[in-house]
């Protein structure tokens, strides 16, 4: 009787060490604690056995059990090991990062000459209290021309110089609609700078182009002059030229009266740069504003051109082109 429980304890040892050596998961191991040594397992089965055995064979049979259970407990503690440090060692292989290996190619996209422009002016106008005002390149007639004192027979309402769509509306040729709307809906004082996109029909050549950039600026409020017109043009033209000589010469704009063309000296030459002018009290009135009490000035440029003379462009088509060559150098 004894040899027999004896054996089949030892034969039970064997297959349970063999089983557990080659067992390869973490939960194949645990099945096979459960089937040797849980409440339910083999081990427990011939325990169970022992009360047929004689008194005497007991503690001889109780001592080899607990061998067998010790050795069994052993195998899987070593197995478990064996398969964490290998599982473990898996997830790291997996995981790792070789710094060695080439990155990923990002090419770094920079800012368009134009958007360097406009943000430099936005800059100095923000700096000096004025509010960024935007607006639609579809306009009326009305916000394109009438509001600013431009009457039906002036030549800028000509077919020839101004993109009418079918429906009657206008692309803008200018951003001066977007201070008119500003003003309709705000009291003075007003400070305003306006840039965008504007059209016009002209015949695209080196310095010409049916769509291009303006930024205009606008200042309503009670006393204002030629003066403070001068004086922003002046602190505004050499913040984005540097320290050079300007002059107003007078001119012509049908939303200005008095108005000025004003030129910098650029590399010991006179250039035209910027118009501006008084607000006519025309257009003070087409907005409501009472031109007795209220005085305002204005001024605009093309972007285009602020770019080319400080980048020493030669062809404003450079600028459309979107070609890289052209574009990293800036
Ligand atoms: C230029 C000249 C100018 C204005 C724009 C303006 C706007 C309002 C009222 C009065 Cl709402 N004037 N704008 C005035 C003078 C000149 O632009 O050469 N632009 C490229």
């Amino acid at each position: 009787m004894t040899s027999n429980l004896e054996d089949q304890l030892l034969a039970l040892r064997q297959e349970g060490e063999a089983a557990i050596a080659a067992v390869e998961t973490l939960e194949a191991l645990e099945e096979l604690r459960v089937n040797y040594l849980g409440k339910k397992g083999q081990l427990g089965a011939l325990l169970r056995n022992m009360g047929k055995l004689s008194a005497e064979e007991r503690p001889k049979f109780g001592a080899i059990a607990n061998t067998v259970k010790e050795a069994l407990q052993n195998s899987l503690d070593q197995q478990r090991a064996t398969l964490e440090s290998a599982k473990i060692q898996a997830q790291l292989e997996a995981e790792t990062l070789d710094v060695t290996m080439p990155g990923i190619y990002r090419p770094q996209g920079r800012v368009h000459p134009l958007n360097g422009i406009i943000d430099q002016a936005l800059d100095i106008f923000v700096g000096l209290g004025y509010t960024v005002a935007q607006g639609s390149e579809m306009e009326t007639d009305y916000y394109n021309f009438e509001a600013l004192n431009t009457p039906p027979d002036h030549p800028a309402r000509d077919m020839q110089d101004t993109f009418y769509l079918p429906d009657g509306n206008l692309l803008r040729t200018h951003t001066s609609s977007v201070q008119i709307r500003y003003m309709e809906k705000e009291e003075p004082p007003i400070r305003i700078v306006a840039p965008g996109r504007v059209y016009r029909r002209d015949d695209v050549d080196a310095t010409h182009s049916a769509v291009f950039h303006q930024i205009e600026l606008l200042a309503v409020d009670e006393g204002l002059t030629f003066t403070d017109l001068k004086g922003t043009v002046k602190v505004f033209l050499q913040a984005m030229f540097g320290d050079l000589p300007i002059r107003f010469r007078a001119s012509y704009f049908p939303f200005t009266e008095p108005s000025a063309e004003v030129d910098l000296q650029w590399n010991g030459r006179w250039l035209e740069v910027m118009g501006c002018g008084m607000v006519d009290p025309n257009v003070l009135k087409s907005v409501g504003y009472d031109p007795e009490i209220y005085t305002g000035f204005a001024a605009g440029f093309g972007v285009e051109r602020f770019a080319m003379v400080l980048h020493q462009i030669d062809d404003i088509r450079r600028l459309y082109n979107s070609d890289l060559r052209f574009l990293r150098q800036f």
